[in-house]
């Protein structure tokens, strides 16, 4: 615990560094305002008592000073220490940023007291801060997982959603293509069946890996749709881009040999793939338009024998 104090009187300040030692406080004395708020900037003090009569800057001045000094956050309690009684003098100390407001001669015990009164405001004070700063965390922790899916950890249908909005507006401001891409795991209900419901999970997490790896520009974005079936936000890409991105996918979810006996024709686990592109506003298309168009070419490509793409 150490106390600024600032007074000009010589006698006052040895008494109170006095009285300040035998409370276990260690004073550090400035004899004018100017050196007081140097010795403010450069020593930290948990709190300052300070003298309102003193030549040059008075002390309400070296209030506003310190208040001023102080970044968002920061509060060191000022405690005037004067001579002088008047009611105008203590209201006028308070609004310049004292904390409290005492006359001269001060006994130990009251001096005390009152520097431990605000020693425990400090401490409740820094105490909501380190709190408010948990929950910042929490809540951004928060905001952050309520925009993922909970089993696969790729993005959820409301970061789909909201992407899906801001891309087509984006692209449809710049005139630039969107494409989407509707992936749905083939038989899956059989997979379940076969294999038990955990497998199935298992499995959905490593499709949901697979497909983010294909993606190779940080503004593509793999997301949970439903269920089985992932949605891929495509920006700044047309119809032939789209197919490739597919037929990436579709071949690495394949590759990943996931044994699938109900599957008849591969024996592995696979995807069918919707694509479909658009420059979004050209006519007063909508983005529920190319959701569609994707989910239309979905069902094309399962209708032609699944583990394809359609567009
Ligand atoms: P299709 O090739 O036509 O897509 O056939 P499918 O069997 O994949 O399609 P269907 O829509 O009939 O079945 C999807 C299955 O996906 C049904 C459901 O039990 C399963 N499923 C959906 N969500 C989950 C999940 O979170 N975990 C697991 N394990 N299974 C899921
Ligand atoms: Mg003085
Ligand atoms: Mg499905
Ligand atoms: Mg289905
Ligand atoms: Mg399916």
């Amino acid at each position: 615990m150490r106390a600024l104090l600032i007074e000009d009187t010589l006698t006052s300040a040895t008494l109170v560094s006095h009285q300040l030692r035998k409370i276990g406080i260690d004073p550090i004395v400035a004899r004018d305002g100017e050196k007081g708020i140097e010795l403010f900037k450069q020593e930290h003090p948990d709190v300052v008592l300070l003298d309102i009569i003193m030549p040059g800057m008075d002390g309400f001045e070296v209030a506003r000073r310190i208040r001023q000094l102080e970044t968002a956050g920061e509060w060191t309690p000022i405690i005037f220490l004067t001579a002088r009684t008047s009611d105008a003098d203590l209201e006028k100390g308070i609004a310049v940023g004292g904390d409290d407001y005492l006359i001269k001669p001060v006994s130990e015990t009251v001096l005390a007291a009152k520097v431990k009164a605000m020693q425990r405001i400090a401490q409740m004070r820094y105490s909501l801060l380190v709190l408010t700063r948990k929950l910042d965390e929490a809540n951004q922790e928060l905001t952050r997982l309520s925009s993922l899916d909970g089993l696969t950890a790729i993005a959820n249908r409301r970061q789909f959603d909201e992407t899906l909005l801001r891309e087509w507006r984006r692209c449809s401001r710049q005139r630039r293509p969107l494409a989407l891409l509707l992936a749905d795991v083939d038989l899956f209900k059989q997979f379940n069946d076969g294999y038990g419901h955990q497998v199935g999970d298992e499995c959905l997490k490593a499709v949901a890996r697979t497909l983010t790896s294909v993606l190779r520009r940080p503004a593509d974005l793999v997301s949970r749709y439903g269920g089985e079936e992932f949605a891929v936000i495509l920006p700044d890409t047309d119809i032939t881009g789209a197919l490739l991105v597919a037929e990436g996918m579709r071949s690495a979810v394949e590759n990943l040999g996931i044994t699938h006996r109900f599957a008849s024709s591969t024996g592995y686990v696979t995807i069918s793939i919707g694509a479909a592109a658009v420059i979004p506003g050209s006519g007063d298309s909508k983005s529920a338009d190319l959701l569609k168009a994707s989910d239309d070419a979905l069902y094309q490509a399962k209708q032609g024998g699944r583990n394809r793409i359609a567009a």
